[in-house]
């Protein structure tokens, strides 16, 4: 090809324009993103994908997170346990500060969702509840998840079907100021 337009590892510069157009992510975060992305020569960054494992190496503010096993699964287009650099940025540009709350709550619902059947049950919130206290290591040894979910689901789940609705989702994290901050991802 040659001509005017410059690469940036293997990126052209209309790709570079589109990510920004199709993201919350500024020129400069991407192209740090894809510094790291990008380990050797002569990859093709459309086709390149790297296994979570090795994401997890290079991006290490993510190794602690406690939804790390269902990033991997919701944000790898293939679902094969790897991320092509669009996937790396979608999970940064969902987790931008810039991103909307509406846009986050719909990639957390996701998430959160661990059976993967488009709605947050139960068994969904047990999940999400042990994951969170896995976090934080060391408080009440003994808490009953179960009752903790189930309290949390009643309080939500206003269609009264036994599960929280996407709306319903949505409307209960903006009650939570946390949420924003735990979802995020500092590049
Ligand atoms: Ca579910």
């Amino acid at each position: 090809m040659g001509g005017k337009s410059s690469r940036h590892y293997g990126l052209t510069d209309e790709k570079l324009i589109e990510y920004t157009e199709l993201t919350y992510l500024t020129r400069t975060e991407i192209l740090h993103l894809l510094k790291l992305f990008v380990d050797i020569d002569d990859i093709d960054i459309e086709y390149h994908r790297i296994a979570f494992g090795e994401i997890i190496s290079r991006f290490p503010q993510l190794e602690h997170n406690p939804f790390r096993s269902r990033i991997r699964r919701v944000f790898s287009s293939k679902k094969d346990d790897c991320f092509s650099f669009e996937d790396l940025l979608d999970y940064a540009s969902a987790m931008s500060d810039r991103c909307p709350s509406t846009v986050k709550s719909a990639w957390a619902f996701k998430l959160y969702d661990f059976d993967e059947d488009g709605q947050l049950g139960l068994d969904d919130i047990v999940h999400v509840i042990k994951a969170l206290t896995e976090y934080r290591t060391t408080t009440e040894s003994r808490i009953d998840v179960n009752q903790i979910a189930q309290i949390v689901l009643d309080d939500m789940d206003i269609e009264s079907n036994s599960y929280i609705s996407q709306s319903a989702f949505k409307h209960g994290l903006e009650k939570m100021p946390d949420f924003e901050h735990s979802f995020t991802f500092k590049i």
